[in-house]
């Protein structure tokens, strides 16, 4: 069957659930129809969805972080801190790597171990594992709106027992969690995996259950210059939509330059409104996250703040929905939760105090939006085109062709074919353009950018820029300049 961009029929999709609770026993205890039952007990404050729509409308940037550990009781635990401690706003699941690989029986071996040695020994909450009903519990030992965030490129199942348990945010893509997450699972497999995920939140919809979904936004997190993410976060907010999904939070991830990352934010709302209009889906709510630098960071508490800081001021600056908060603890491994808390309560007074100064768009800004936008368009319709007018045949045959191409990622899938590096004021563009459908404009531009750098810094354009560039504000600095 040919992959396409069209909505499951009810048969179709019930058809495969059957297969996929019979992938692990807690699966048998998912009832759809009692699920919309309890999600409709679910107040306006922990609602996800709502919450999200409450912020748009208020101008609100709301903080979450990233935080999961094996056992129930513990992780309900660490969400009441961040919360209380940390004031975050939106709370989290992350679900630990053997669930994300399918792999539910490691889990229950190490949810054991995790309980004889009296410390998590997950990455992450397994939430399969724990079943509609711990994450029921889980829902209602937490006041606050809960997202499940993982990493899985076949993540059925999970979808089917954290919606069924409560949780109204869900993260994840048939591109975004595949590429950056996956070295030989097929594309066509993930889309089409992803559309059932999708479906099944469009059924929720249906009945009148609101489930926001977010697209993975900053891909590698490794110097992704903003057309890349944008393209893939669009096609993946029409791949929801089309399968019925109304309520779509579409991501970016920090670049480092204040006019770059400020017109991002925007040159992805304007772009993914219209996208989603012209392609016919008309009643979805869009909102926006920005994470906080994805790239490798300071080992040093103090510099690792700062880092975290200007992140929170772009965010806040370019009014982003929401922000993804890293840690003091980012360089090291995964936080404590005293230092994800002090992750959240720099970037929440950095908000408050950004709350009230609106960002000048100066031409400089504009530039940076126009040329976002025409760079993002450029790809999108592209892939159209070589979907023969369907975005999820297109985006295979776009990766294949190198159209789209994600820089550093670990994908057979992905071409890898082009370099991105920083200009002279720290913007990410590209060094070497691949095979990425541009106009020759768009591609002078780039080069014209590069160029001036190298100017400045005495030597050529080179793959040593880019090496430079990644460890760069690990070494306390955002470009990376040759030592002089
Ligand atoms: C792609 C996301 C990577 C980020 C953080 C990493 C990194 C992963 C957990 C976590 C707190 C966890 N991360 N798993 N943070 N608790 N279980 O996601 O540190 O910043």
């Amino acid at each position: 069957m040919e992959l396409k961009n069209k909505k499951w029929t009810h048969d179709h999709f019930y058809g495969v659930r059957e297969e996929i609770i019979k992938h692990w026993p807690t699966g048998a205890d998912v009832n759809f129809e009692e699920a919309v039952k309890y999600h409709e007990t679910i107040p306006a404050r922990k609602h996800f969805a709502k919450r999200l729509v409450k912020a748009k409308k208020n101008g609100e940037t709301l903080t979450q972080p990233r935080a999961g550990v094996a056992l129930l009781d513990e992780h309900i635990n660490l969400l009441n801190f961040l919360r209380t401690e940390g004031e975050a706003d939106l709370l989290p699941t992350t679900i630990d790597s053997y669930t994300r690989q399918n792999q539910y029986e490691n889990c229950a071996n190490a949810i054991e171990e995790s309980m004889k040695a009296g410390r998590s020994l997950l990455n992450g909450f397994p939430a399969v594992n724990h079943g509609v009903h711990g994450v029921r519990k889980l829902v209602e030992s937490v006041d606050g709106p809960l997202q499940v965030r993982h990493g899985t490129p076949d993540a059925r199942l999970l979808t089917e027992i954290t919606l069924a348990g409560g949780f109204t945010s869900y993260e994840g893509g048939g591109i975004s969690y595949n590429i950056p997450y996956a070295k030989s699972v097929s594309l066509e497999k993930t889309i089409y995996d992803w559309q059932y995920n999708d479906r099944l939140v469009g059924i929720y919809a249906e009945h009148g259950i609101e489930i926001n979904r977010e697209p993975f936004g900053p891909l590698t997190g490794t110097l992704v210059p903003p057309c890349i993410s944008h393209a893939v976060a669009i096609i993946e907010g029409i791949l929801a939509a089309e399968q019925g999904v109304k309520n779509i939070t579409l991501g970016y991830g920090q670049c480092g330059n204040l006019f770059q990352d400020v017109a991002a934010i925007k040159a992805l709302e304007q772009l993914a409104e219209e996208y989603l209009v012209k392609h016919g889906y008309n009643d979805c709510v869009l909102t926006t996250v920005f994470h906080q630098w994805m790239g490798g960071f300071p080992q040093d508490e103090a510099k690792a703040f700062a880092v975290i800081s200007w992140g929170a001021a772009a965010a806040a600056l370019a009014k982003a929905t929401k922000v993804i908060v890293k840690t003091p603890h980012e360089a090291l491994g995964i936080p404590t939760k005293e230092a994800n808390a002090m992750g959240l309560r720099a970037t929440k007074q950095l908000i408050n105090m950004l709350a009230d100064q609106p960002f000048p768009i100066t031409a400089e800004v504009d530039i940076e939006v126009e040329m976002i936008k025409a760079e993002t368009r450029c790809i999108l319709d592209k892939v159209f085109e070589l979907g023969n007018g369907d975005f999820a045949s297109g985006s295979v045959r776009a990766f294949e062709a190198g159209v789209l191409d994600v820089p550093f990622a670990p994908s057979q899938y992905s071409l890898n074919k082009i370099l991105p590096a920083r200009d002279n004021n720290g913007a990410v563009r590209l060094f070497d353009v691949g095979n990425l459908p541009f106009t020759q404009d768009i591609i002078d531009f780039h080069k014209a950018k590069i160029d001036a750098r190298a100017k400045e810094e005495g030597r050529k354009a080179s793959f040593q820029m880019v090496i430079d560039d990644i460890y760069a504000i690990s070494k306390g600095r955002l470009v990376g300049r040759p030592s002089k």
